[in-house]
């Protein structure tokens, strides 16, 4: 009987730029009496369906952008007698549609580290449960995953969580919801024991897998001290503190160590948190900037976002603490004008971000936006074929179409052709070639020209070059590229790398409650 973990996707480019970590988590939560699962990302290569024998437990994850194809895994999976789990954030918030067209025999919800033991162990006894509710374990619960199961030539980046849940309540993103508003942090010893685990391997580039990395900002903590609410001061302080202490342990690790996190722009206005971010080799950020209007801003309920000169001026002072952005922008809010495209891109150009992505709007679900949606759709639905468009995941991806809800002035292929040209202006020759003055050396500076031009490819997902001829010829220019790339991300293992020798820590148990006793952890 072997486990069988499988990350689905459609696209496999034989290398990829981060690791899935569920993955890696789910395996160190594998019971050891069930021997070491096998890994399948198929970003990578796809599912052998020879490989899957009767009685076999195959773990499926499925996000909202790969459910068709997890579906499909699942259902060959069955076939071949497998045991089928679902699990990861589609299938937690639509357990019923993994029974229905994925073949499940269950499916769990939430949190996977606890869970997925008791699921192994119910399917070795030929007796599983219908649901397991994994629901959100503390910080101090999160399993560390298993990189001696990684490949080593694979991957470009690592991905280690070390918070989960996001305090804000952007109307597009579903994290608040299903992650929750509490930061669930980890302890940053065990965050430090895997990076050192991925460093003694070779891996030095690391993507922080994190919602946001700045669950506490100046402005929280002013408010609370202004209300004289000392045991939220106390609680937010704790937080920060802890951050802090994360920070000060990346920063003794192996100085060619490059972290790369997600972050909200206020930590633009607190300028220790940045140079604390820039001492720990967090060189780089996703900024969720979303809109340069205000209109646009208030639509997805991001008013703490700055727009005009304070924006770009906002997104500098990362650059002057020597934290590159990544500015990700959306496209299609209803207060979008043809003006609005042109005025973004010379936002990110003024603005410096290093790199851009600019994303179509895409109601997801577990989001206020697409509960709005769905509520209006439910009074005239559209179907395509006989799907309503409100399960657009499930629709065939070649005649999905690129957007989903309709905008007051703009049809969507303008929006796309618009979106195309953004892309464009950003990722031109001459401009990518002024950005990469941020880096050391010529070989560093054609590096970072063939990544901006990589990242595009993957990422410009407007639908536009969608022939097959030219999404061939695009994805095989993709795969080659990708593969040299990687070779620039790998070092030389360190495998004398040791972790520092912790003092034991003492944590609370999930199970005991906030009130519950302390317990020691060697
Ligand atoms: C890091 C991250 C990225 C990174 C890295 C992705 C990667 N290769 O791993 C980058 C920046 C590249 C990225 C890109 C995108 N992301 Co993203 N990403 C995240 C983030 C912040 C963390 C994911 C993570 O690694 N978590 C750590 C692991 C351990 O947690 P986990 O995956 O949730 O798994 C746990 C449980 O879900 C469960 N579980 C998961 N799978 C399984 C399977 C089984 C069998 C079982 C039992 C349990 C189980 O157990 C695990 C351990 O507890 C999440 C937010 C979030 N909180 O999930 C968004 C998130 C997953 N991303 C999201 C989106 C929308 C995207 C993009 C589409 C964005 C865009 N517009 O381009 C792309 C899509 C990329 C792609 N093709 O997959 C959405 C997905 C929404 C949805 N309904 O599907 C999320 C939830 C964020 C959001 N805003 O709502 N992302
Ligand atoms: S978009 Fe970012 S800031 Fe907004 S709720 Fe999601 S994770 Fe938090």
């Amino acid at each position: 009987m072997s486990v069988h973990l499988v990350n689905p996707s459609d696209n496999s480019f034989g290398t990829a730029v981060i690791t899935p970590r569920w993955l890696f988590v789910l395996a160190a939560a594998t019971p050891r009496n069930a021997g070491n699962p096998i890994l399948v990302d198929e970003s990578l290569e796809q599912v052998v369906p020879e490989s899957i024998m009767p009685g076999d437990i195959v773990g499926i994850s499925v996000h909202t952008g790969n459910a068709l194809r997890g579906y499909e895994v699942g259902r060959l999976a069955h076939a071949r007698g497998a045991w089928v789990i679902y699990g990861g954030i589609h299938a937690t918030l639509y357990p019923d549609e993994a029974f229905e067209l994925g073949n499940a025999h269950a499916v769990v919800t939430g949190d996977g580290d606890i869970a997925w033991g008791k699921v192994v162990a119910d399917c070795l006894a030929g007796n599983p449960s219908r649901i397991y509710d994994g629901g959100r374990i503390e910080g101090g619960q999160f399993l560390a995953a298993r990189w001696d199961l990684i490949p080593p030539d694979k991957y470009m980046w690592a991905s280690v969580q070390t918070i989960r849940g996001c305090p804000k309540h952007c109307s597009f993103c579903s994290v608040w919801r299903t992650d929750g508003q509490k930061p669930r942090q980890r302890g940053y010893q065990s965050v430090i024991d895997e990076i050192v685990d991925l460093r003694r391997v070779g891996f030095r580039f690391i993507a922080l897998a994190d919602d946001n990395f700045y669950p506490v900002t100046l402005t929280d903590l002013r408010l609370a001290r202004e209300q004289n609410n000392i045991a939220k001061v106390e609680e937010l302080m704790a937080i920060r503190t802890e951050r802090f202490q994360l920070m000060e342990e990346l920063a003794k690790l192996p100085k060619d160590m490059v972290f790369f996190t997600q972050i909200t722009m206020e930590a633009g206005e607190d300028g220790e948190y940045l140079d604390a971010m820039r001492k720990a080799n967090i060189k780089g950020a996703l900024v969720g900037v979303e809109a340069v209007t205000p209109e646009g801003l208030k639509t997805v309920f991001k008013d703490f976002n700055c727009s005009g000169d304070a924006l770009a001026k906002r997104l500098q002072t990362f650059r002057q603490h020597g934290v590159h952005v990544l500015g990700s922008f959306i496209f299609g809010l209803p207060t979008d004008k043809p003006a609005t495209f042109d005025a973004t891109v010379e936002m990110a150009l003024k603005a410096g971000v290093t790199f851009a992505q600019f994303v179509m709007m895409t109601p997801f679900p577990g989001t206020v936006d697409f509960t709005r949606w769905e509520k209006e759709q439910a009074l005239s639905p559209t179907l395509v074929g006989n799907v309503p468009i409100t399960r657009y995941w499930l629709i065939p991806t070649e005649v999905r179409p690129k957007m989903f809800t309709p905008h007051p002035s703009m049809s969507s292929d303008e929006i796309r052709e618009r979106t195309q040209r953004v892309w464009d202006r950003f990722y031109n020759w001459s401009a990518i070639w002024q950005r990469s003055a941020c880096t050391p050396t010529l070989r560093a500076r054609i590096a970072f020209m063939f990544l901006s031009k990589l990242y595009r490819q993957m990422y410009a997902g407007t639908g536009i070059s969608t022939d097959s001829a030219r999404r061939k010829k695009s994805k095989s220019w993709a795969r080659w590229t990708a593969r040299q790339c990687r070779k620039l991300f790998q070092a030389k293992p360190m495998p004398e790398l040791e972790s520092p020798a912790w003092e034991p820590v003492l944590l609370r148990t999930a199970h005991q409650g906030e009130t519950g006793p302390l317990v020691v952890i060697p």
